[in-house]
C-alpha cells in the first residue's frame, strides 16, 4: 500500500500554529519524521483557519520541499492554491482532491494532465456522500468516465469511497469494502483506490486499534493506498504484513526484522 503521511495538517494545533507564525521547523521535523516512518507521499493541508490558502499552501509546499524529497499530496478545495503550488512542486504530486461534480472536474483533471498530477478523486457529488456501494461505485463510475473524457488515465487516479467515523456510521463499513472490490472492475486499467483512514476512529476509543483494523481489511479488499498515519508503528507493522499475506512482498526472516520489527 502507498503510504501517504497525514500529519502536515493545519487541523494539528502545532501545524496551525507553525503555519500562521511562518515557523518551518514544526513542519520540516514532520515531514522527515513521516519519511523515516515510511511514507512514500506526504499530505499537505493548511487547515480550516488559514485566511490565505493560496500563500499558505505555496509556504507549506517550500519549507516542506527543503526537509524531504518525498512527492507532495496537495490537500485542499481551494483550485487556485492547488495550481500555484503545482507549479512549485519539485515531483509530479498528487491533487487531493475532486467531487463527482461537473465543474470542479472540469477544472481539476485538466489541470492534472498539464501538471502530469495524479488525482484524488471523492465518491460524493452536491448530494453529499452515499450510504451505500452502489451508489458509491456509480459515482466512481462518472468520475473514471469524466477523467477519460479529459484525457486523464485511470491509472493515475485514486477513487476515495469515504469513510465517516465508525460511532456514526457503522452501517458504513461493509458498504466501504465492497466499493473497494466493485471499483477495480469499472475500467480496465482500473482506477486505484484510497482512503483518509484516520477519519475511522474519530471521536472513538481505542483509535490506533480500529485504525489498524480498518486497514488491513481494506488492504484485503484491494485498497492501493492510505492517508495514514505514519509514525504509528503498530500501524505500519500490520500494513507490511498484511503485504507479506496478500503477496505483495517477499517473505523471508530478515524482511521481518527489518520493517515489522523496526522501531520497537
Ligand atoms: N480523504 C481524502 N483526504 C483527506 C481525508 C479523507 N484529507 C484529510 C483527512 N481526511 C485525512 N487526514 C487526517 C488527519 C488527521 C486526522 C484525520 C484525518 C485526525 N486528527 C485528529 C482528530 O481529529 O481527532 C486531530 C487531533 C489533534 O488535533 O491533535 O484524526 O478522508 N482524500
Amino acid at each position: 500500500m502507498i503510504i501517504i503521511g497525514e500529519r502536515i495538517n493545519g487541523m494539528y494545533n502545532d501545524i496551525g500554529k507553525a503555519i500562521k507564525g511562518k515557523d518551518p521547523k514544526p513542519i520540516q521535523e514532520w515531514a522527515r519524521r513521516q519519511e523515516e516512518g515510511g511514507a512514500d507521499y506526504l499530505d499537505l493541508n493548511v487547515g480550516p483557519a488559514s485566511p490565505n490558502k493560496i500563500e499558505a499552501m505555496k509556504w507549506l509546499i517550500e519549507v516542506t520541499q527543503e526537509a524531504s524529497d518525498l512527492p507532495l499530496c496537495l490537500d485542499s478545495t481551494n483550485y487556485d492554491a492547488i495550481e500555484e503550488g503545482l507549479k512549485l512542486c519539485k515531483k509530479p504530486a498528487m491533487i487531493n482532491s475532486v467531487p463527482a461534480e461537473m465543474p470542479k472536474m472540469e477544472r481539476v483533471f485538466p489541470m492534472a494532465v498539464q501538471y502530469g498530477a495524479e488525482v484524488v478523486a471523492l465518491a460524493m457529488n452536491e448530494e453529499g456522500i452515499p450510504k451505500d456501494a452502489d451508489s458509491r461505485i456509480a459515482l466512481a463510475a462518472e468520475l473514471v468516465a469524466t477523467a477519460d473524457s479529459l484525457g486523464f488515465s485511470p491509472e493515475m487516479l485514486y477513487i476515495d469511497p469515504l469513510t465517516l467515523p465508525c460511532n456514526v456510521a457503522q452501517d458504513h463499513g461493509p458498504e466501504v469494502m465492497r466499493t473497494l472490490r466493485e471499483i477495480k472492475l469499472i475500467s480496465d486499467p482500473s482506477p486505484k483506490t484510497v482512503i483518509g483512514l484516520s477519519n475511522i476512529s474519530q471521536g472513538t476509543q481505542n483509535r490506533d486499534l480500529i485504525n489498524r483494523t480498518f486497514a488491513v481489511m481494506a488492504m484485503a479488499n484491494g485498497l492501493d493506498a492510505g492517508i495514514v498515519d505514519a509514525n504509528d508503528n503498530e500501524l505500519m507493522s500490520a500494513i507490511a504484513t498484511a503485504r507479506i499475506l496478500l503477496n505483495k512482498d517477499i517473505y523471508c526472516d530478515s524482511f521481518v526484522n527489518v520493517f515489522i520489527n523496526r522501531n520497537r
